[in-house]
């Protein structure tokens, strides 16, 4: 079939889409929702069998839905309607939640329900519910679409539920509960955020976390740790992340660069170590835990994205870890991300970007020599959520990687101003799928399955549905492969193997030449990467469909 997907943007879950279908052997296109007339001039163009908005805010034109078989996805269980869904049920309380595959019609999600799954709601932020459990509804009813088995039913009669505003999502330090800002904020996550007044001065907060210990006067500043700031509540405290100032375009950084430096420097600092083992809910960048012989190592940084500074404190753990009598290091990253690569935010927000890029790249390098150079042990990269770009080569640059099904990854750097890419994937890429190959991937940009990526021999393997599936399968096996007789064997294989490939070149020189590309992105005289990294941290939305997805234009 011929599959048009219109998306607002070509986020997590219309990629997933995009996966999924084509791996399938569909064909896909994706038209962004620039204008309602380019809607329909996609149609046009392409004559697609079927027509999904899985990410969709605008309605989309009757000539479209008149013409051909079209359906959106809703994040909410039938008879609900509206544009902020998730948001509503976070601040309702509701206790079980669902997505609907709906045939589009004039009115807003008011048409025929052809599928929907439901599931139990978390106390969790908007992002992380529409990455775990919606996005895998979604998929089981996009595969019950295609398997053209589906009777609609009807959409109960239901009004539709308005945009949630600020005077909802606003935290009131003098009469909101913890609890009651964590709804607020977590509701918010991701987008748009939730305004906040700190020190006279109005933010929209994320990243937000519990805190079970410290305690102070609501609204104030407290301690601060790694880059997140501890602020009181009238029953506790609670941690903030990441925030933005409030104005339009303004770009989401770590809580601490964003306060004003005179309140900074005042904050004092509650640090805890990766490998402390602290009983109660806190914020935690990275945690070091070892078992039976396997060091985990899990870094939950905000959307993936690594600043220089996180790379370092990364680094130090594995150094860490390699010091340590372990048969394995296991990378197991972030909850919704394994990692995105660099921090792009932190970088365009840098008195030069130029400079902060070239630390931030080999920061990201130093971490990925670690690990190439780790010999006497295992490393392993266990993905759980989505990784992309030198996220991606993070991973590639450990011995064994597996990832959970569903896991949708972007194994290349083309989609920030083509940039050349460096962690090591000149020698860990080819490695691995051939020089062909790799050229095949770095230039497809598009991204790919888990289970695609496993049949190309890009990765290792691919099991479970949850995330808690896949850590615990992944611990089974290899708490038994350590302990296998294969163990020692495998490894001095691969440690052979690594030092005759370095005698035939060195590791510094694929780094070298690397850099030396990079050094054209970040200073040379093309400036695409500035220009795409500007629109990106400020999520500009697109002008027109970029080529590379919209199959239709490209034809034309
Ligand atoms: N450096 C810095 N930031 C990076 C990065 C890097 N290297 N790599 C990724 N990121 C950031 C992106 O900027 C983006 O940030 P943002 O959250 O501030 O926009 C984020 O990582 C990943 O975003 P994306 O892939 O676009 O989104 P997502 O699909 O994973 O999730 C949601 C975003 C959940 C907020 C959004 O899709 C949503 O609101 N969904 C609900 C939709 C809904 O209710 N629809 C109803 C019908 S209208
Ligand atoms: N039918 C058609 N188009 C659609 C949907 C549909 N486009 C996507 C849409 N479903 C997804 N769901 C919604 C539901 C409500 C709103 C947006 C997307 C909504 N939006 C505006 C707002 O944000 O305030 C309302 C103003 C406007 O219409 O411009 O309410 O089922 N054909």
């Amino acid at each position: 079939m011929k599959v048009l997907l219109f998306c607002h943007r070509f986020n997590s879950l219309s990629q997933r889409f995009y996966c999924e279908l084509s791996e399938r052997g569909h064909e896909v296109s994706i038209e962004l929702d620039v204008h309602p007339k380019l809607m329909v001039e996609a149609v046009e163009l392409y004559r697609p069998d079927l027509v999904i908005a899985p990410f969709l805010k605008r309605k989309i034109p009757r000539e479209v839905w008149e013409r051909y078989p079209t359906f959106v996805v809703h994040p909410g269980p039938p008879g609900d309607r509206g544009p902020d869904a998730l948001d509503w049920a976070i601040l309702r309380g509701e206790k079980e939640w669902g997505v609907c595959v709906l045939k589009a019609v004039e009115e807003y999600d008011a048409g025929d329900i052809v599928a929907y799954r439901t599931f139990p709601m978390r106390l969790a932020k908007k992002s992380s519910i529409y990455r775990k459990e919606v996005t895998e509804g979604a998929m089981e009813c996009l595969l019950e679409l295609l398997e053209d088995k589906v009777e609609g039913i009807p959409q109960k009669e239901g009004e539709l539920k308005p945009k949630v505003g600020q005077e909802l999502r606003k935290i009131d330090w003098q009469e909101d509960s913890t609890e009651h800002i964590l709804r607020k904020a977590y509701a918010s996550e991701g987008q748009p955020g939730a305004l906040a007044t700190l020190e006279g001065q109005e933010y929209y907060i994320f990243d937000v976390h519990p805190e079970e210990e410290l305690k102070g006067k609501p609204g104030e500043l407290l301690a601060y740790r790694n880059e997140a700031v501890c602020i009181g509540t009238k029953d506790g405290a609670l941690w903030v992340g990441y925030m933005r100032e409030k104005q339009k375009h303004s770009i989401k950084l770590p809580a601490l660069r964003i306060l004003p430096k005179r309140v900074a420097e005042k904050l004092k600092e509650e640090p805890i170590k990766p490998w402390e083992d602290v009983g109660f809910k806190t914020y935690r960048e990275i945690i070091y835990k070892e078992e039976m012989g396997l060091g985990l190592i899990y870094f939950n940084f905000y959307n993936g994205a690594m600043s220089a500074g996180q790379c370092e404190r990364l680094l130090e753990v594995v150094r860490d870890a390699k010091s340590r009598p372990l048969k394995a290091i296991v990378l197991l990253g972030g909850e919704d991300f394994f990692s995105n690569g660099m921090n792009l935010n932190t970088i365009e927000a840098s008195d030069s970007p130029a400079d902060e890029s070239w630390r931030n790249i080999n920061a990201m390098d130093d971490l990925c020599e670690e690990l190439l150079t780790t010999l006497d042990k295992l490393t392993l990269a266990g993905l759980k959520g989505n990784a992309g770009a030198g996220g991606f080569f993070l991973a590639l640059s450990c011995d064994l990687i597996f990832a959970r099904e569903g896991v949708v990854l972007n194994p290349h750097y083309k989609n920030i101003g083509n940039l050349y890419g460096s962690e090591f994937w000149t020698y860990t890429l080819p490695k691995r799928l051939g020089w062909e190959g790799a050229k095949k991937l770095m230039e497809n940009r598009m991204p790919i399955s888990s289970r695609r990526a496993y049949e190309l021999g890009l990765i290792d393997g691919v099991f479970g549905k949850s995330q808690e599936e896949f850590e615990e399968k992944l611990k089974d096996y290899l708490k038994d492969f350590v302990n296998s007789p294969e163990f020692e064997g495998f490894l001095a294989r691969r440690k052979g193997e690594k030092l005759r490939d370095w005698s035939l070149k060195p590791l510094s020189a694929y780094r070298e030449e690397e850099l030396q590309r990079m050094k054209l992105n970040f200073y040379g005289f093309d400036t695409s990467y500035h220009i795409a990294r500007y629109y990106f941290v400020r999520r500009f939305l697109p002008f027109r469909t970029p080529p590379y997805l919209a199959v239709h234009r490209r034809l034309a």
